[in-house]
């Protein structure tokens, strides 16, 4: 039989480490609770792990200012335990994928740090991107660039003599200054540091901001005529530009070296680099206006899948999701990348509070909304989710029904985007609250030291303790639906759905013996049953006449014969 490389249908779950486990009772997850925890996501049914970043950092930006990148943060464990957990996970048959940010550093990485003190004209400062100041004193800021944080894009720098010097760029928080990716020095430690991980066994590599490495010529002012026009629409002078997809190409090749090429896991050859498990992957997160456009990063020579934001973006409605779902099939095939289903990560609201809300309002809404309609919904979407071609991800805590925690006092909040004032990115904490394993406890089973973020009251109903065995809980329907499409080889699959005539606002395809129906109007709707009932979000009841009842916002899996 032809075996299908892992990654093209693969569930892949994010664990976000401060947030996951904490083993040693200091409030803050860390590498051996994810080791701990390996068993329930094995059990889960999840293909792969991806952790977002553990490496020493100052933690401005919850790891994703990066001063070593060949180091663990004594706050998640060290390099042993990241090992151990490589290793535990292949034994279990799970995958590990890890965060590389390759767009800024922290300001405490060694050549930012040497940059600054070697003052105007240091060697180290072609690395970043450092300018003089406009005005007559250098006093305004090199462009007119915004960071996505709020507040302008560049800091100025007190130089070692006292005076007030230059400026560098940093598109997130002024702890993360950007790197000059033209300067040869940046791409060779990225690729030393590819190699530093390969070689320590991991499966693949997710790419934060993947599409803003590469700044336009001259770092042009966003408000001088027609230049984002010329860039192309939506397209910014420091996204997505034409440039980046070489660093992919020069990455892929050596990415395929530790791959075995096409092979794969049994085919893979055993050149004692690393740990052998089977091709591995790059995955972009690159926030571009289309999904037309994110195909680009995933040509055949370049990175091996892409987050769908737009799909993420959608609201729970029949019309725009099929258009979301037809956009992202139309674009993958071509290139002949898989197409990837996202509902939350650790940026967004999660999508039980985000679809309890009205349609239309973008990714970040933090209304509590109706705790009961979002639920449902959320329930429903992961069902559709996971009958698509192609790979999905889920974010730690969805698989629990997890809804943001909306109310988190001023005081408590980490999240620097919060502060900075951004709109659309700047409010992530909600969906970062530590996770409940247990129904009371210490932290709900967190950990022995409380946690970083306050759990809200009742937080212990939700946990995976009080959901386990539990009939028509959340997580005993992510394990039924994780196990089904681990059983057949139907659901992930190929590249296409034949969508079936269906109600309005109803969703209806089918997948060889597999169909699915989505309901995602407020009313109950009567399809055609298509078969025996797999699997349902809700009651689904079926007539002798041949039909099925679908509650309000409900998703059922049907198989034929
Ligand atoms: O580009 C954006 C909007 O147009 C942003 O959404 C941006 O792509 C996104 O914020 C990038 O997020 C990632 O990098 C950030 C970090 O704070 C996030 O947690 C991470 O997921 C900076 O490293």
């Amino acid at each position: 039989a032809k075996r299908r490389d892992w990654w093209r249908d693969a569930v892949i779950y994010q664990v976000y480490p401060r947030s996951f486990a904490d083993s040693d009772g200091d409030g803050m997850g860390d590498l051996e609770g994810v080791r701990s925890r390996l068993p329930y996501l094995r059990d889960l049914g999840v293909d792969a792990v991806w952790l977002s970043p553990f490496y020493a950092s100052p933690q401005a930006d919850a790891g994703y200012d990066v001063a070593d990148y060949r180091a663990v943060d004594p706050m998640f464990g060290n390099l042993l335990d990241a090992d151990a957990l490589i290793r535990d996970a292949h034994e279990l048959g799970l995958r590990i994928i890890v965060d590389l940010v390759p767009n800024h550093s922290s300001d405490q990485h060694e050549w930012f740090k040497r940059a600054l003190a070697e003052g105007p004209g240091s060697p180290l400062r072609d690395r970043y991107h450092f300018r003089p100041g406009k005005g007559t004193d250098g006093e305004l800021p090199p462009n007119d660039w915004e960071s996505i944080f709020g507040g302008p894009a560049w800091t100025r720098v007190t130089e070692p003599d006292g005076s007030a010097g230059e400026w560098y760029l940093h598109l997130f928080a002024p702890e993360q200054p950007d790197f000059n990716w033209d300067h040869p020095a940046v791409g060779d430690e990225f690729r030393s540091i590819l190699r530093f991980w390969l070689d320590m066994g991991v499966d693949g590599f997710r790419i934060d901001v993947a599409h803003g490495l590469v700044k336009a010529a001259g770092l042009p002012d966003l408000g001088a005529h027609d230049q984002v026009k010329l860039l192309g629409n939506d397209v910014m002078p420091f996204f997505d530009q034409d440039g980046v997809h070489e660093i992919y190409r020069q990455w892929r090749l050596i990415l395929d070296e530790y791959s075995g090429g096409d092979k794969g896991p049994e085919g893979a050859s055993a050149e004692g680099r690393g740990r052998e498990t089977g091709g591995r992957i790059f995955v972009a997160e690159a926030w571009t206006p289309t999904i037309e456009r994110t195909a680009n990063y995933v040509r055949p020579d370049e990175l091996h899948q892409a987050f769908n934001f737009q799909y993420l973006s959608a609201a729970w409605d029949a019309a725009e999701l099929r258009e979301v779902i037809d956009r992202t099939l139309e674009s993958m095939r071509p290139v002949g990348a898989p197409a990837t289903w996202v509902l939350s990560n650790h940026d967004v609201t999660r999508h039980a509070t985000r679809f309890a809300n009205p349609p239309g309002l973008g990714t970040q809404i933090r209304t509590a909304g109706d705790r009961e309609l979002g639920l449902r919904r959320a329930r429903a979407a992961t069902l559709l989710m996971l009958a698509l071609p192609g790979s999905a991800y889920v974010y730690q805590g969805e698989e629990l029904g997890l809804p943001d925690v909306v109310d988190l006092a001023d005081e408590v909040r980490q999240d620097p985007a919060y502060f900075r004032g951004a709109g659309q990115d700047g409010f992530r904490d909600g969906c970062r609250v530590p996770i409940p394993w247990t129904r009371e406890g210490s932290s709900y089973g967190f950990g022995d030291g409380g946690s970083w973020l306050p759990q809200p009251a009742g937080w212990g109903e939700l946990s995976v303790a009080a959901q386990t065995g539990a009939p028509g809980s959340t997580l005993e329907l992510y394990r039924s639906a994780l196990g089904i499409r681990r059983s057949r080889n139907d659901l992930g699959a190929g590249d296409s759905v034949e969508w079936l005539k269906a109600p309005e606002g109803v969703l209806a395809f089918r997948r060889g013996e597999f169909v699915c129906v989505a309901n995602t109007t407020g009313e109950s709707v009567t399809t055609p049953a298509y078969g025996r009932v797999l699997l349902a979000s809700d009651e689904v009841t079926e007539t002798d006449a041949g039909e099925a009842k679908l509650p309000a916002d409900t998703t059922v899996w049907f198989t034929t014969p």
